[in-house]
């Protein structure tokens, strides 16, 4: 009998490679199916106070170091009062066992306020405040990567992942190292641009935009994919059509268009659920500091979405059990995560049906 008869992804357990990472999710949609009498979770918080001066990432508030913050009206960047890397750690001892080694770790980390309101997100914002965001983004990754390896740039929303200050703002840590994370993108990409002579996620991109199966929303410069190998739910790759080492490369119209994508994919993900949307969200792109000098042929900037619902604003998806011990499993397929994205409207479900920002 031929195995591949009447395989449907979508009733059909498989796996997926992730070649970004090398590993492989199992795919098994049809347990959507099962019913859920698992933990649900508080919807976030809708009624944020736009000021409280006892939030410390308010402008004119005070911090836990005491510092104010400025009365500021767009974005605003301050060194994190509980940074995880500091510039001046001394060396870690030489190990005596390559069973214990260690190894020296230095950085700052940062926080970069979004707005001054405190009750608005990045879908609420307007293009020009977006673009705002886009262009401090790019500006803090030169500066700190003109002698940092890796400036990770990633926002938290929502208390579920771990975000505990509703005012809109992301992170940034620079560090004297390559996380796991870039260090294993740098060598997949790497092997693939030797083997095939083109950057891995430039061709992916240009794959998945004649597929289309997978596309959640698109324009000029960029696309928005939940990616073939997703393992959260509704995890989406943001790309560039062309082929773009680092956020401070792009151009002026493609900071714009990255503005406009953003807001139509965050929009998006609001509707989902009609709800302030969780997420992990971060960018990625060729390493900086002693790496600026070297070939960057093989990396492709992007971000990556990782959004933790499942069913509803209420149920969420749990990388536990056979997740922490064998591998990632997803419930439904990529593509249906995509069209269920694609299929939502772009108006924000808390703005009225003429209002627009
Ligand atoms: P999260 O919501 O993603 O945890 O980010 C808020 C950051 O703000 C957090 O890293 C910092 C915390 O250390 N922070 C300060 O630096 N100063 C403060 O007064 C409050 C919070
Ligand atoms: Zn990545």
């Amino acid at each position: 009998m031929d195995a591949a008869a009447g395989f449907q992804p979508s009733e059909h357990q498989h796996r997926r490679r992730n070649p970004l990472r090398g590993d492989w999710v199992l795919v098994s949609a049809h347990r959507m199916r099962r019913p859920w009498q698992g933990q649900l979770e508080e919807p976030p918080e809708e009624d944020v106070p736009r000021h409280d001066p006892a939030n410390p990432l308010c402008p004119g508030a005070a911090r836990a170091s005491g510092k104010v913050n400025p009365h500021y009206e767009s974005t605003f960047i301050f060194d994190n009062d509980f940074p995880a890397l500091q510039p001046d750690a001394p060396e870690p001892e030489a190990e005596d066992h390559p069973l214990f080694r260690a190894a020296s770790a230095r950085g700052v980390c940062k926080v970069m306020c979004f707005h001054p309101w405190s009750d608005l997100t990045l879908p609420l914002m307007s293009l020009a405040e977006i673009r705002r965001v886009v262009d401090k983004w790019a500006e803090i990754a030169a500066e700190l990567g003109s002698s940092y390896s890796w400036v990770q740039i990633f926002e938290n929303k929502g208390a579920m992942m771990g975000c505990s200050n509703a005012h809109p703002h992301c992170q940034i840590w620079a560090s004297n190292f390559l996380p796991n994370e870039a260090s294993l993108e740098d060598q997949t990409q790497r092997e693939y641009h030797q083997e095939h002579a083109v950057p891995m996620l430039l061709e992916y991109a240009q794959l998945e935009a004649e597929r289309k199966e997978r596309v959640v929303v698109e324009n000029a410069d960029w696309l928005v994919v939940v990616p073939y190998w997703a393992t959260w739910p509704f995890q989406t790759l943001l790309l560039p059509r062309r082929h773009v080492c680092r956020l401070q490369d792009l151009q002026e119209s493609e900071r714009d268009s990255l503005a406009s994508i953003m807001k139509r994919l965050l929009t998006r993900y609001d509707n989902l659920f009609q709800v302030s949307f969780p997420y992990s969200m971060g960018w990625h792109g060729a390493p900086t500091g002693p790496y600026l000098e070297a070939n960057c042929g093989h990396w492709q900037l992007h971000a990556h979405y990782y959004p933790p619902l499942l069913r509803s604003a209420t149920i969420r998806k749990f990388m536990v059990g056979y997740e922490m011990l064998a591998q990632a499993q997803r419930d439904l397929t990529p593509e249906q995560a995509a069209e269920r994205l694609r299929n939502l409207p772009e108006h924000h479900y808390r703005l009225d049906p003429k209002e627009t920002r």
